[in-house]
């Protein structure tokens, strides 16, 4: 049986419930929603004037009417201290989601902290530290004293460099402007901490060097971009299932040719040829599904190119576009530079690529022309160019990634209605911090950590025992360390801070680290910290960020935050506030200076000191204009404040000037080498399986409150493994089995999802699941850059057991879809 919320009514909204404006706090999207909030004693009536949303609850609503909402929408949660009915639903006036939501989006509602309705009960509430061989909690001052005193004598005794940092720096939940400028004010402004890493990758660097040094911001589109294109071209983005809504709200209306009124008032003349759309991608998902029942199959060309190969490809592609002379000459000549030079040393034929990527001539010739063949009459094509994961983290990523750069320069799609060259994003950004004052290439931490460097650890928003590469040795390496510090403190009495702080330094001196974990439920990596710090997160704080069209909002602060738990941008304050004190004290005076600065009384504060130093030109943005400008904000970057609005800006480069010195683009070389790593080449050749890995519909990547929520965890106890019923049947495995995916990097375990699509000895795993971690077999590889290489990973797989009793009852029936 299939699970099933235990919820037969709910009550109505009723019509003077609060209001508040809410985004999406999960993926970049950022989807518009509405809180609404009223007393727990009351509810709204079926009478037009007894509801929110002025309709007649006792007539037979429509299928998708606006005045409904789900179970999953709904909580009782404190506002101010007392109990509140809560709602979240999706907007239908924000003009991203037009009033979708999804599977995880339509859950922010049940995934809040309710001690009525006994959900996410495990949401920190309290400082904890290591006391007594377990973690108890304590007071902020007693927890931050010693945070602050062991920080300040690693950094006294073994140097700043020894102060290593994990910090988010993207927006939505674990982020947005305020917490990246809390963190970022302390540990680049304060201190100059070149020992820090990013959530995702294991330095202080861009996912997308290559576009920001070719003069090319990453989101330089905007979503309606995707309705107007002739083409869309879609390189290693799987995005019904990672960007849902922006899949359905933008490319599904173009892909069924909804879009033609709007093509038409756009470019004066409706298009001659509807859209056609380009998948690069190893496996069939399901985005390229529901491209082919939403357009027809001849207007879908799903390139199943082999494992990171990309770059052949798209160097094929420059190659014949420019031979053809299917290129924009005009805007080659006035906003760009280095053309010639890319073009020679690019050059791949489309023979070469085809034996590399393992496509036929004729895929490529054919795609090339959907691209950018001229359309009747001589009209330049429209070609919008979206990546993401399966290029960025995928084999010699910097070259990939500007080899589609160029693509979109030579053939003068960007800047312009109906093109770009934007990476589809993964959480939302929101950006401010000053610059990383480390080197390029950055440092790469996860393994200066493995090799006993650093003598405390601070961490924000980020699990790395799940979502790093090499996480296997990671987990060893940093429990053997933080351990050594966990058995000294029980040595020292705990009261006694002058000596608990002694005989820590001791430790960490033996090649101890002491952790420190921000976050707001206990994770994995925070098994092994000695303190952990309550934050606050997305709604129980105000918190802006902005989407993958650069469309920045307010998310307002509905509910009270669990417990003491704190905006992370006001612990960050605190963390400062107790280093001068504890610097003071020692006689540091000068030092200490550096820590002034972080009197901020709210978010709010600290929201304008950061997004005003950082953004130029923003600092009329303050919280009452981006309130007032609702669930549809403005879009990046604000130019002008006008009858009280906010004036944005709806794409990037508009104007054909880039972001060099001289405003030209510059083409980049990028010949094609291979796997980039001579160990990936290695490790392809001893085992048998390809192990990609990525992302569902489902899951919200680490889970960290999808673990516990029963909905989620009926469908997914463990992770799934994608593989072909024949591969299956050779290792003599039946659905749900439980297998172990091993290699010399480490091991890890799935259950097998049979997939009729997948090729032979190809497999796909959901990554980052807390009862079986893919990153344990990838290798600990990056680019020239410190980018990872998540997706190419090889290894072997066995089976441990038949499907364990939570997976008896799961269905595993295909994820595509047909239309009748
Ligand atoms: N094998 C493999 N590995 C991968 C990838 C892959 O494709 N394959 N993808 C990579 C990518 S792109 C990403 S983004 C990472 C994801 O890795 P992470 O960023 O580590 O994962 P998240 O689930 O986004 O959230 C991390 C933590 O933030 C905490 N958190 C949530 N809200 C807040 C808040 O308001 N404040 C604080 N302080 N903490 C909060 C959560 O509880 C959680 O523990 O994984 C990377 N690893
Ligand atoms: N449901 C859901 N949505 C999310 C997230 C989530 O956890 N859950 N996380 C968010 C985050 S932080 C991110 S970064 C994004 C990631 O968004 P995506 O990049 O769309 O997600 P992935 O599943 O990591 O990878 C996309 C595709 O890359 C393909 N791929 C693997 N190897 C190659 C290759 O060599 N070449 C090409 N061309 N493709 C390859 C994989 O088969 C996969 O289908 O999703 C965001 N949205
Ligand atoms: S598509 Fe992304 S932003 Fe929109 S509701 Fe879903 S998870 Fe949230
Ligand atoms: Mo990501």
């Amino acid at each position: 049986m299939a699970y099933k919320r235990q919820i037969d009514r709910l009550p109505i909204v009723p019509r003077d419930a609060r209001e508040f404006n809410v985004v999406c706090h999960y993926c970049i999207v950022g989807c518009g929603y509405k809180a609404y909030t009223w007393p727990i004693n009351k509810q709204g009536g079926a009478a037009p004037d007894e509801n929110k949303f002025g309709v007649d609850l006792s007539k037979q609503q429509q299928a998708e009417a606006a005045a409904w909402y789900a179970p999953s929408m709904y909580n009782i949660v404190r506002q101010n201290g007392e109990d509140v009915h809560l709602v979240i639903k999706p907007d239908e006036d924000c003009v991203v989601n037009s009033g979708l939501a999804s599977i995880r989006g339509a859950r922010m509602a049940e995934m809040s902290y309710s001690r009525a309705r006994n959900t996410q009960l495990q949401r920190l509430t309290n400082p904890m530290v290591w006391r007594y061989g377990q973690m108890q909690p304590t007071s902020w001052d007693d927890a931050l004293d010693l945070v602050a005193r062991v920080t300040v004598g690693v950094i006294s005794e073994m140097g700043e460099d020894s102060l290593f940092v994990s910090a988010y720096d993207h927006g939505g939940a674990g982020g947005g402007y305020e917490n990246t400028w809390g963190t970022g004010k302390l540990y680049f402004g304060a201190l100059k901490v070149k020992n820090i890493r990013i959530h995702n990758r294991p330095a202080y660097n861009s996912e997308v060097h290559a576009s920001r040094d070719m003069g090319v911001d990453e989101l330089n589109n905007c979503y309606e971009d995707a309705e107007l294109a002739d083409t869309i071209v879609a390189v290693g983005t799987n995005a019904l299932e990672t960007q849902t809504n922006y899949f359905l709200n933008h490319w599904l209306p173009n892909l069924r040719g909804a879009t033609v009124a709007k093509k038409k008032a756009e470019f004066g003349s409706a298009p001659d040829d509807p859209v056609r759309i380009i998948v690069v991608d190893p496996r069939r998902t399901v985005t390229v599904n529901a491209c082919e029942v939403e357009a027809g199959k001849d207007r879908v060309m799903h390139l199943a190119i082999n494992s990171g190969t990309d770059l052949a490809l798209l160097n094929a592609w420059f190659t014949y576009i420019a031979e053809k002379g299917w290129i924009d000459r005009a805007f080659i000549a006035a906003s760009t530079k280095n053309f010639d030079e890319a073009l020679a040393a690019n050059k791949m034929s489309l023979e070469e690529a085809a034996q590399i990527t393992g496509l036929t001539v004729d895929q490529i010739r054919r795609s090339a022309a959907w691209i950018a063949e001229p359309k009747a009459g001589g009209a330049r094509r429209r070609a919008m160019f979206a990546y993401e994961k399966g290029l960025i983290f995928s084999n010699d990523n910097y070259r990939t990634n500007g080899a589609l750069v160029n693509l979109a320069l030579a053939t003068g799609n960007i800047g312009r209605p109906g093109g770009g060259c934007v990476r589809m994003g993964g959480h939302q950004e929101g950006y401010a911090r000053p610059d990383y004052p480390g080197p390029r290439p950055a440092h790469y931490v996860d393994k200066l950590l493995i090799a006993g460097k650093g003598g405390v650890h601070h961490i924000w928003g980020c699990d790395h025992y799940k979502t790093t590469l090499n996480a296997f040795k990671f987990k060893q390496a940093y429990k053997k360390r933080t351990d050594i510090v966990k058995d000294a403190m029980m040595s020292a009495p705990y009261g006694d801070r002058a000596r608990m702080v002694k005989t820590i330094m001791a430790a960490i001196k033996k090649g101890g680290l002491f952790a420190v974990d921000v976050d707001i439920v206990p994770s994995q990596i925070s098994q092994a910290c000695h303190v952990c710090l309550p934050a606050a997160t997305s709604g129980e704080m105000n918190l802006t960020s902005m989407n993958g069209e650069r469309r920045m909002r307010l998310t307002e602060r509905y509910m009270d935050p669990p417990g003491q738990a704190l905006p992370d941008c006001l612990i960050a304050a605190r963390i400062a506030k107790h280093m001068e004190r504890v610097l003071r004290e020692q006689g540091k005076n000068k030092y200490a200076d550096r820590f002034k600065g972080f009197d901020w009384k709210n978010e709010e504060d600290a929201f304008l000191d950061g997004y005003h130093q950082q953004n130029k030109g923003g600092r009329f943005v303050t919280y009452e204009r981006l309130r007032g400008m609702g669930t549809n904000g403005f879009q990046e970057p604000a130019v002008a404040f006008e009858d009280g609005k906010i004036i944005g800006s709806k794409r990037l480069y508009a104007d054909g000037k880039f972001d060099t010195e001289d405003g030209k683009a510059a083409f980049m070389p990028t010949k094609w080498r291979g796997l980039q790593f001579a160990d990936k080449r290695a490790e392809r050749k001893r085992w048998p399986f390809l192990i990609n890995s990525g992302r569902t519909n489902h899951i919200w990547q680490s889970a960290y409150l999808d673990q516990q929520n029963d909905f989620v965890m009926d469908r997914w106890p463990y992770p799934f493994i994608e593989m072909n019923p024949q591969d299956m049947a050779e290792l003599k495995l039946e659905a749900g089995d439980l297998v172990e995916v091993y290699n010399d990097n480490g091991s890890t375990q799935a259950i097998a999802y049979p997939t009729p699509t997948a090729k032979r000895k190809h497999t796909f795993m959901l990554f980052g699941y807390p009862s079986g971690v893919q990153g344990n077999v990838v290798a600990p590889g990056v680019n020239e850059l410190l980018i990872p290489n998540f997706k190419q990973t090889w290894g072997a797989i066995r089976k441990i057991a038949e499907a364990p009793e939570g997976v008896r009852h799961l269905t595993f029936k295909s994820m595509e879809y047909a239309l009748a």
